[in-house]
């Protein structure tokens, strides 16, 4: 495509390069300065998107900043810890994970011991499609450097994640999903026996007011801990064990990649095909709830699926062989008064109608820009042009009203969490550098 762009879309393109270029660090990128101080994987591997249209070359080096910190099993962490910074930047900090003392953990690089959704094949591939014909050569040489990496991050998940033998992986905390307090976690973090001397006495340790999630994000990591995140730990005792839709359909579309990415390399890319066609089939037997019309995460530990009906649900919408009914159905559930048709400023993350739905709470109810960039590439895969132009333009009306903000209210399209979110600024890049031609760095 080579349309120019708008000076409005000019101003908002400059606006989100600055935003990215304040939140570099000089090998990384962190999600906003504030708040999240570290390096962060799905945030980093959105800012490497937006970063290919901007500056390849640092969308190299955030990939590769990501993977310093990938342990020997092959886990990509979710953060990468900054250990410059004070003690107190952030919590929880490199203290609570007790890397140092894991025989697999990276030496010299302190980093946490789950990981979330992987998108880093993904991002890798379309970083090589991006590169015009005087790129082309290094970006083959980048890919070949960073194949090997990406081959061991999905071996540790079909080996050590596919609790069930389903082919799925499954995530082991709600940090893990990167959706962390998605009603759809509700019932298993409720469900959970907390010592009781992680209460202030005589509380009730169900009520769950403010805070209780958050003692029971901090209890599940020191259940994993105390296991050493022993494989056998996660797959026979751990009691938050689920496959959720959003992290397996990125799972599916990066295990395309990898196929791709392979016959980039010289490698064989049918073990990632036949790995890509069981993920495939998985999701479709596992997750796909007809009744509700959406796909819903399944919990491991009781084998239900879980009720509330996020914007998780839509994301296998990036899978192209999703049959086209379902993907029909999909997005006329998306269009409904449940989900965007309700919404001003769409895709809320969870069922408006549903009790648990919160307009302001994070991800239960706030429209996100990553989520709504993962279900336009969803629409364009499919042919549904109505709800990818109707995403498109919602998301960056979004932020010409509000700003590069971390989240935004469904209705209004108020501003909310941090400010200069970096993927916010990432993946508006991306929309935009999609509609015009290249421009050189
Ligand atoms: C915990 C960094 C991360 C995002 C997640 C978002 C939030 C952390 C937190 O911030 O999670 O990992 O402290 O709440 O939920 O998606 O990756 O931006």
């Amino acid at each position: 495509m080579t349309t120019r762009l708008t000076g409005d879309e000019t101003a908002l393109w400059d606006a989100a390069a600055r935003v990215l270029d304040a939140n570099w660090t000089g090998t990384g990128t962190v999600p906003s300065p504030g708040l999240y101080p570290h390096q962060w994987s799905w945030d980093s591997t959105f800012v490497s998107m937006g970063l290919a249209r901007h500056r390849r070359d640092r969308a190299e080096r955030e990939l590769m900043s990501l993977f310093r910190g990938q342990w020997r099993d092959g886990l990509l962490p979710h953060i990468v810890f900054n250990t410059d910074l004070a003690r107190h930047a952030y919590f929880p900090g490199p203290e609570l994970w007790h890397g140092d003392r894991q025989p697999a953990a990276p030496s010299g690089v302190h980093t946490s011991a789950l990981t979330q959704p992987p998108l880093q094949a993904l991002a890798a591939l379309r970083l090589h499609e991006c590169a015009g014909p005087a790129d082309a050569e290094r970006s083959r040489a980048f890919l070949a450097r960073l194949y090997p990496m990406l081959v061991a991050q999905h071996r540790y998940l079909a080996e050590c994640r596919d609790v069930d033998s389903s082919g799925l992986m499954a995530i082991v905390h709600p940090w893990e999903s990167g959706m962390d307090n998605s009603p759809a976690w509700d019932r298993p973090l409720g469900a959970l026996h907390l010592p009781r001397a992680l209460y202030a006495p005589g509380r009730d340790a169900y009520s769950l007011p403010t805070g209780e999630d958050y003692e029971r994000y901090v209890w599940l990591v020191t259940l994993l801990r105390e296991a050493g995140y022993r494989p056998e730990y996660i797959r026979d005792a751990h009691p938050f064990a689920i496959e959720d839709p959003l992290v397996n359909a990125t799972y599916l579309a990066s295990t395309h990649a990898l196929a791709e990415l392979a016959a980039i390399v010289g490698r064989d890319p049918v073990p990632h095909r036949e790995r890509a066609r069981l993920i495939h089939g998985a999701i479709l037997e596992r997750l796909w709830d007809c009744e509700t019309g959406c796909f819903r995460a399944r919990d491991l530990r009781d084998g239900r699926l879980l009720p509330v009906l996020t914007v998780a649900g839509f994301a296998p919408l990036l899978d192209p062989e999703l049959p086209a009914p379902i993907a029909r159905g999909l997005v006329d559930l998306l269009l409904s008064a449940r989900f965007a048709g309700a919404a001003g400023y769409p895709v809320p993350t969870c069922d408006i109608q549903a009790p648990a739905f919160d307009r302001g709470g994070y991800w239960r109810g706030p429209t996100w820009i990553n989520t709504n960039w993962l279900l336009w590439h969803g629409a364009l895969a499919h042919g549904h042009s109505v709800i990818a132009d109707l995403l498109y333009g919602s998301t960056l009306r979004l932020v010409r009203q509000s700003g590069f903000r971390e989240y935004f209210d469904p209705f209004d399209g108020t501003g909310r969490g941090s400010h200069d979110y970096s993927w916010s600024a990432a993946l508006v890049l991306d929309l935009l550098g999609a509609r015009r031609a290249p421009r050189a760095a």
